[in-house]
């Protein structure tokens, strides 16, 4: 994986090249400029279903990366009584809302009237939960979800619950793998016996969201969402397991060309000791982004310390970057830059022999290289630091 993080890869070279295709270095990074805005302005609704008492509440506040106890978090372990959906906006991502939505288990319960009520076309898709086997109610709703042209995923909650019980009941012939296969085989026929085609059931704890089939969950859900969309659900995640962080690092690293090619298109700073120009208010922003997407600023490092019952200067104690915890300023960057001189020019030289419009830039004393490196550097870092800070926090005492 590493290999790919050192330059520039000959996908992104390309990407670079049909942008800049016609050699009109304003439409491309008009479209460039276009591309990023959408991506950072796109909404994620996300909607919450099932009958009362299947974990909704609590999934709404896991999937945020929330306790049941923080301030703004979803109640928990309440019959909710109203029919409206109530949502709950993402701390550090306001364009992403999970809607925790009034239960579905009336019992003169109409699927059409429910999805109107709850004005169904606002969400990009929704989550239907079961703590047991699927209901009458469930599968009406499915296919009236359906009949809508919108997409659902059917998540069977508790799991944890299952495999204790089991685990305390049939000490002797205890067997993870085959509880969970049995409770997925049997959501399947129960959904199917429903008249659901091929259905899509995760196997969840909303306690321990990491653990089960969440990831499967979460590449399925990336993989069906439309392309702009990827991105801030991918980044809004909750930094709660390793894949996850890597999905981020990747998610990130594909921007940085074209934050590159902005920055150097509006190049406004010169870097002292360097001969070239770069607008740095586009490096900070990129870089503060990456501290929040990976948890590493100040709260977020806090918040999991809490969680993990560590202390926060344990978790500190694995940073190896001394920037990965430093406001982010400008004054920083500017720092940085003339620092990595080195690293800078090579790639500078080597954007130039291979994308001619960046080549003639450089020559101009404005560098994409700069930014790149620069970008590139800083997130194989913070990932890194995200990586041994979780871990920490993972790691037992015992
Ligand atoms: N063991 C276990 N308990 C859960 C899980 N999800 C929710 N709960 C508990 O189930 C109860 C109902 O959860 P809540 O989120 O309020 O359900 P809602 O009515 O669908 O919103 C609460 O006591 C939760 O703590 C889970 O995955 N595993
Ligand atoms: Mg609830």
């Amino acid at each position: 994986m590493d290999s790919s993080f050192d330059i520039i890869t000959d996908e992104e070279v390309q990407e670079v090249r049909s942008a800049l295709e016609d050699g009109d270095l304003c439409k491309a990074t008009e479209r460039i400029s276009e591309y990023l805005e959408e991506i950072e302005n796109a909404p994620l609704n996300i909607a919450i279903t099932g009958e009362s008492g299947t974990g909704k509440s609590t999934f709404v506040n896991a999937i945020r990366g929330m306790d049941d106890d923080e301030e703004g978090s979803a109640r928990t372990g309440v019959v909710e009584t109203t029919m409206k959906p109530t949502p709950y906006t993402h701390q550090q991502y306001p364009n992403v809302t999970v809607w925790d939505l009034p239960g579905t288990g009336t019992p003169h319960f109409a699927a059409a009237d429910y999805l109107e009520s709850v004005q169904f076309r606002q969400y990009d898709f929704f989550i239907i939960l079961s703590s047991e086997r699927f209901k009458l109610n469930d599968i009406v709703l499915a296919k009236e979800i359906q009949a809508m042209n919108k997409k659902f995923y059917f998540v069977r909650s508790k799991v944890d619950s299952d495999l204790h019980a089991s685990q305390v009941r049939r000490k002797k012939t205890y067997n993870e793998e085959a509880i969970l296969k049995e409770i997925r085989d049997n959501c399947i026929n129960n959904l199917s016996d429903g008249g659901i085609a091929k259905p899509q059931v995760f196997l969840l704890s909303c306690l321990e969201l990491d653990k089960y089939d969440f990831h499967e969950m979460q590449n399925t859900l990336e993989k069906e969402l439309p392309e702009h969309k990827k991105h801030i659900f991918l980044i809004s995640l909750p930094n709660i397991s390793l894949p996850i962080l890597e999905k981020k690092r990747e998610a990130l690293r594909k921007e940085i060309w074209k934050l590159s090619t902005l920055s150097c298109a509006v190049a406004t700073v010169p870097i002292p000791g360097l001969s070239v120009a770069v607008d740095v208010g586009i490096l900070v922003k990129a870089m503060r982004n990456y501290q929040s997407a990976f948890g590493l600023d100040e709260q977020s490092l806090e918040k999991l310390a809490n969680k993990c019952g560590k202390d926060v200067s344990e978790l500190r104690s694995v940073i190896k970057s001394p920037l990965v915890v430093q406001e982010i300023n400008k004054e920083l960057v500017l720092k940085l830059l003339s620092k990595g001189a080195g690293g800078a020019l090579m790639l500078a030289e080597y954007a130039a022999s291979n994308i001619p419009v960046l080549g003639s830039m450089a020559a101009g004393g404005i560098s994409f290289g700069t930014t790149y490196w620069m970008l590139l550097g800083f997130l194989k870092e913070i990932a890194e630091d995200a990586v041994r800070v979780l871990t920490k926090a993972l790691e037992s005492d015992v």
